[in-house]
Parts: structure tokens; C-alpha cells; sequence
């Protein structure tokens, strides 16, 4: 491994009021009793925690009612500052964040400020969100007013939700920037959007058509490394409910076992990727603590662990034994 590896700047958000069901707000504590900055520590990494944020519930600005953006608007908008700002102070420290979710609203905070980081180094994002579902409904087209289901439309630029930071302009992603893996609970009017406006979408049965290298190397085949940082979005519950019942929104037909963790080891090969959120665990859905424990595994999986030692060059079929 390299000398001048860069520390993971751990950050936990105990947030989950933009969820449909309470418990999100229990996740960093569950990784971190199954052993998270243990994990990446053992695996070599130096690892910054910068502990769980605790937001200040009041704007020192002259603050507009948000409320009609979605449920707990107010609450999310607090906690997506402070998150922000987190972010942004991890990577001017030179850390590679890794942020604990808490649900995916969490992601408008992290993203934005990567977004706003990058800029200063001349750079834009690319997205890789990996979901159960795209997050890509606004105020109006959301069947349930749940602002986790808005993240990356937030972050695609949608004006009503940029209210959310209170008018700091971030740079927003372009959506040709943006890839979704794993999707297969998408809204009519989600759905058009994200057609419309061009977002890389693939889909479970493009999962089952092509295979996870094939999907993984079509996303990272689009990033220009010299011009573009990579944020990585893992929601959980892209993952089969039957390996990963605790998350709040559970979708059937999500991605088994290897297939999880061989999009986190390609992506670990590829060197790519400069910032991770993990999203959605929900440790009062949790079964003995089995999704919680997954996580930490996925996470391990991104940050260099392999199932064997083996060679960083692609072993080609032909090769000699
Ligand atoms: N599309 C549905 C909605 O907008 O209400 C469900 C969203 C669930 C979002 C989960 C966490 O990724
Ligand atoms: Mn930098
Ligand atoms: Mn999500
Ligand atoms: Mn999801």
C-alpha cells in the first residue's frame, strides 16, 4: 500500500426523519459496535473518527418556512448543513470521508460538499448510487413526502430542493454524471425524469442481463480520473432483504451475496473512488445484527480486503496455470 495513503475521515449521522420508519437514527451506533474503524484499521488504513454530528436545531439566517418540500423539511435541512460542513472540513483536512448514514438524505449533505470541494481543485463528481431506488423524485412527483427519496434529485439541481441549504449554492451534479445500480422500485414520474434527464440507470434485470463487471466497468469507464472525483452512495437496501432485512424500505430481488461485495471490490481496484456513504442500515429492522455486520463487510470490501491475496493484474482466461 501506498506511504501517502489518505486517512478515512469517519463521520456518523444519527439521523433518519426523512425515512418512512424510525430507527435509521441507530445506524452509526451499530457499526460502530460491530467493529467499523476496527475493520478499516485492520486492513491498514488510518482512520480519523470524527465522531457522530449533533447538529444545532436553529438558522442564524432569516430562515423561510420549507415545510411544504417534504416531512421533517426543517429537521433535514439542519442536519444537511451540519453534514455539509463536516464533509467539506474532512476532505480540506486531506481525509477520504466515509459518512454513516442515518438514512439517504444524508447524501445531500456529503455529496454537496464533495461537489463544492472538487470545484476548488478544478474537478466536477461523478455519482455512483447503489440503491433499491433511484432518489430521484422532487416535492411533487414524491408518493410519500419522504425526503430520502429526493437525495439525488437534490443533487441533480432540482431548484425547490436547493432551499434545503438555505441558498448556498453547491455545483450540482450533472446528471450524465450520475450512475444508479441495483434499481428496481421506481416511480412513474421518478422514472421519467431520470430518462429525461439522462441519468445512467442500471437497472436489477441489467444486473441479471450483463452481469456486475460489465456494469461496474461501463460506470468507471465514463469517469476521466484527472478531471472527475468519484462518490460512491451505498444504500443497503440494494442488497436482497433476505441478507439485509434491517432497512426501511425493503425492495425483493436485490443483489445476493458476491454481487454486493464484487461491485465493492472493483470499485477497491479501479482506485477511484474518493468518498463513500453508507445509507439506510435500520438496526431496529435488524436481525441479531446481521445487516450491521454486512455493512461493515461491504465497507471492508471497498477499502481493500479480497477474498484471497491475489495479483492486481486481471488474470486473463487463457493464462497458464
Ligand atoms: N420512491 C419512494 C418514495 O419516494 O417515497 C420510496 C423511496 C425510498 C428511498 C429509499 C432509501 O432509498
Ligand atoms: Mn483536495
Ligand atoms: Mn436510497
Ligand atoms: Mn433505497
Amino acid at each position: 500500500s501506498s506511504a501517502v495513503a489518505q486517512a478515512v475521515g469517519l463521520i456518523g449521522v444519527p439521523f433518519g426523519l426523512a425515512a418512512s420508519v424510525p430507527g435509521t437514527c441507530l445506524g452509526p451506533a451499530a457499526a460502530r459496535i460491530v467493529g467499523l474503524a476496527e475493520a478499516l484499521s485492520g486492513l491498514g488504513h488510518e482512520v480519523v473518527d470524527r465522531g457522530d454530528l449533533a447538529p444545532v436545531r436553529s438558522h442564524s439566517r432569516t430562515s423561510r418556512d420549507i415545510s411544504r418540500l417534504g416531512n421533517h423539511a426543517e429537521a433535514v435541512s439542519h442536519w444537511v448543513e451540519a453534514i455539509h460542513d463536516e464533509t467539506l472540513a474532512a476532505l480540506t483536512e486531506g481525509q477520504r470521508p466515509l459518512i454513516i448514514g442515518g438514512d439517504h438524505s444524508v447524501s445531500m449533505g456529503s455529496v454537496s460538499a464533495v461537489a463544492r470541494h472538487a470545484a476548488r481543485d478544478g474537478k466536477r463528481v461523478a455519482v455512483l448510487w447503489i440503491d433499491a431506488h433511484p432518489d430521484f423524485n422532487t416535492p411533487q412527483s414524491s408518493p410519500s413526502g419522504n425526503m430520502h427519496g429526493m437525495s439525488l434529485a437534490f443533487l441533480a439541481g432540482d431548484e425547490d430542493l436547493a432551499e434545503i441549504m438555505r441558498g448556498r449554492a453547491f455545483p450540482a451534479i450533472l446528471p450524465t454524471d450520475i450512475s444508479v445500480i441495483g434499481a428496481r422500485s421506481i416511480d412513474q414520474e421518478e422514472q421519467e425524469a431520470i430518462a429525461a434527464a439522462g441519468v445512467r440507470c442500471h437497472d436489477m434485470r441489467a444486473v441479471d442481463e450483463h452481469g456486475i463487471r460489465y456494469l461496474v466497468e461501463d460506470v468507471l469507464g465514463s469517469i476521466d480520473p484527472t478531471t472527475t472525483h468519484l462518490h460512491v452512495s451505498f444504500d443497503l437496501d440494494v442488497v436482497d432483504p433476505a441478507l439485509a432485512p434491517g432497512v426501511g424500505t425493503p425492495v425483493p430481488g436485490g443483489l445476493n451475496y458476491r454481487e454486493a461485495h464484487y461491485i465493492m471490490e472493483l470499485l477497491h481496484d479501479s482506485g477511484l473512488v474518493g468518498s463513500l456513504d453508507v445509507v439506510e442500515l435500520n438496526p431496529m429492522r435488524d436481525i441479531q445484527g446481521q445487516t450491521a455486520s454486512l455493512m461493515v463487510d461491504l465497507v471492508g470490501s471497498l477499502f481493500g480486503k479480497a477474498i484471497t491475496l491475489r495479483s492486481r493484474q486481471p488474470v486473463g482466461l487463457s493464462r497458464a496455470a
